[in-house]
């Protein structure tokens, strides 16, 4: 049997973050199966439909299986599907990934036979066995129906056979892999020339935080990415995986995985890659002391504000850490439990307080535009966040701003289909999916206006957010000393902007950004709709988690979900 793997490319530019989904579908895959398997790094090389048929054909597989970790790629993934079974019709194709929470959609709409939910075993190895007895013919379609994590057509209607038993392991990415079907040098590049770190700050800021910040053995070595964990303590509102709970792994299994890393690949940087660095206090103390004792510099990709403290930042500092992730989302507490975030504006302040305190690098990442927020909780949240500015002038200081996006299989989805910003037929929510493709979320173009402004009015939060911020680091370091030290465009714009009043920078922004954004047209038509069409007051009220909101006004089951319906909720 001979199985093509494709992955589905998340945007235009390939990230460095390696395929891992990939290589563990390859390696958990039954050996009794027999099979012969290739992946071909489609993200990386973006390349044509044509090319990707030209490599189908030249290896002739049975089966194609399409790794769609981000639902946004909907659109991409239904032109593909559509494109490979027109010119090359005798493949099954298998698509695993989170896109399989609109399994209903995929298999209906597209040329995907069977969705994999969930981990890709066992029900992939079982699935591939099933076909090949069958000579990869797919009817009669009840042989898969006692498969569990399937959904595929079985009389007309898409059918979902359950949820499968995970295996609950926290498996490590395999870089022979990686090396074998891609270009591996890409996945590990050095610590100080690579983009890891660079790619969130301003570059020109980011050469002396490495030379101070980084044991100078390890600047020039190689990033590797290690989990320790996988799944998430929390259920954010706007957050949606396959895996139930949170799994840390053993400890001495991700220090020997470490020390592989280091003596096969020069590996000088560790990147916790995974959700929920930290959250198995002990587990993670075990790994810390070990990646000290290595003297190597290492990154907690993702950690919750709620598991840490002073003390174990100090302690991570010195145990060569050197960054720290936080989704910090928002500092009003009310958007937080709109969220259920199960964090406090407090712990998310005392985090990057601590984070800066130690020296460590972070990026502040703001959520703008959850249902409940107004311009009230937007100013909140920039005066919760200028009480957390780095202390050290020289430690880059910089934040990331989007629109809230609503994801399959979240309350934030269904929230927006019970409220009618996403339509409530199957082919109004194939539109939304479709359009979600390569959407920038700090972009306003695809928000699903959940405020009680127009969209022309509140573009200007994101810009208004980073200058504020900005605006208070100047206050705090001093303006000269601001721009002598740190390099990016925004201190001077922000000198400008500070120089005015607060209310008349605020307008002039919140008008000039409507006025480039939509241009005169846009800008009319908003201040008609002003004056004659008032948005009637739907979401400022929202105080509480969307989930619970949902749970008391649930949504009518459509026909065509009747069986697949289970899948919105998330696990
Ligand atoms: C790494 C990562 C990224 C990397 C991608 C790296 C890469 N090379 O693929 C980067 C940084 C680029 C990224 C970006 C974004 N990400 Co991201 N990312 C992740 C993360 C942390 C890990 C993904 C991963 O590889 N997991 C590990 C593997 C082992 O698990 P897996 O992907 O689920 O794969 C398993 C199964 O799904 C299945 N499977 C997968 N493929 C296949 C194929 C076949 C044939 C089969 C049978 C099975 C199968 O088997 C695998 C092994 O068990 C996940 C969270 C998570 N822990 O999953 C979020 C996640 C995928 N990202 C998410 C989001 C929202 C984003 C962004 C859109 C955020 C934003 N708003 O900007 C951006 C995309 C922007 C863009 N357009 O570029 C969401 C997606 C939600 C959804 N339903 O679509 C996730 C799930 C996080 C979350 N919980 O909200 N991300
Ligand atoms: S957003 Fe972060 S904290 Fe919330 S559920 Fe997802 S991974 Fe966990």
């Amino acid at each position: 049997m001979k199985l093509l793997l494709l992955n589905i490319p998340l945007g235009p530019y390939a990230t460095t973050d390696a395929p891992v989904a990939i290589t563990r579908v390859i390696e958990n895959l039954d050996p009794a199966l027999d099979c012969e398997t290739s992946f071909y790094d489609v993200y990386l090389e973006t390349p044509t439909l044509e090319q990707i048929l030209a490599r189908v054909k030249a290896f002739e597989p049975d089966v194609i299986g399409l790794s769609a970790i981000l639902s946004h790629n909907y659109g991409y993934v239904k032109k593909l599907s559509l494109y490979l079974k027109e010119n090359y019709p005798r493949a099954v194709q298998v698509l695993g990934g989170e896109m399989a929470s609109v399994g209903n959609i995929v298999v209906r709409r597209t040329a995907v036979d069977f969705c994999v939910t969930g981990e890709s075993e066992p029900t992939f190895s079982a699935l591939l066995g099933r076909l090949k007895e069958s000579d990869f013919h797919l009817e009669p379609r009840a042989r898969f129906k006692d498969i569990p994590g399937l959904i595929f057509m079985l009389d007309g209607e898409s059918h979902f056979t359950g949820y499968a038993t995970e295996k609950r392991e926290v498996l490590q990415i395999n870089y022979d892999l990686v090396a074998r079907f891609s270009n591996i040098n890409h996945y590990l590049e050095p610590a100080f020339s690579g983009q890891r770190l660079r790619r969130s700050y301003n570059k020109t800021e980011m050469d002396d935080f490495f030379v101070e910040h980084f044991r100078p053995e390890n600047l020039h070595k190689l990033i590797g990415q290690v989990s320790a964990s996988i799944g998430c303590v929390a259920k954010c509102t706007f957050c949606h995986r396959f895996y139930k709970g949170y799994t840390a792994a053993d400890p001495k299994s991700v220090n020997d995985y470490i020390d592989m890393l280091v003596e096969k690949y020069d590996v000088g940087t560790i990147f916790f890659w995974e959700e929920n660095w930290g959250s198995d206090k002990k587990a993670t103390r075990q790994i810390v002391e070990h990646l000290k004792a290595r003297r190597l510099n290492w990154i907690a990709g993702a950690t919750r504000v709620s598991t840490i403290d002073d003390e174990t930042i100090r302690e991570w500092k010195e145990a060569g850490c050197v960054q720290i992730g936080f989704g910090i989302e928002t500092g009003s507490q009310k958007i937080l439990d709109t969220m259920e975030k199960k964090t406090t504006v407090r712990q998310n302040v005392e985090a990057l307080r601590s984070c800066y305190r130690h020296r460590l690098l972070t990026c502040v990442l703001v959520l703008l535009g959850m249902p409940g927020e107004t311009e009230e909780t937007v100013d909140e949240t920039i005066r919760n966040l200028s009480t957390a500015l780095p202390e050290d002038i020289r430690l880059p200081y910089d934040m990331a701003i989007n629109f809230f996006q609503a994801i399959p299989g979240t309350p934030g989805y269904e929230y927006a289909r019970a409220v009618g910003l996403i339509g409530s037929s199957l082919d109004e929510e194939e539109r939304y999916l479709e359009g979600l493709y390569d959407v920038d979320a700090s972009s306003i173009k695809h928000y699903l206006n959940f405020t009680d402004y127009e969209r022309e009015e509140i573009v200007y939060w994101r810009h208004y957010v980073l200058l504020e911020l900005t605006a208070a680091y100047m206050r705090k370091h001093g303006v000269l000393n601001c721009l002598r030290h740190r390099k990016a465009r925004r201190y001077k714009y922000a000198l400008v902007y500070m120089s005015l009043p607060r209310p008349v920078r605020r307008f002039l922004l919140k008008y000039g950004e409507a006025l480039w954004y939509f241009g005169l047209g846009g800008f009319s038509s908003l201040l008609y709709r002003k004056v004659f069409r008032a948005r009637p007051k739907r979401f400022s009220g929202v105080d509480r988690s969307l989930r619970a909101l949902l749970r008391a006004a649930p949504l009518p089951i459509r026909d065509d979900d009747r069986n697949t319906a289970v899948l919105r909720a998330g696990r």
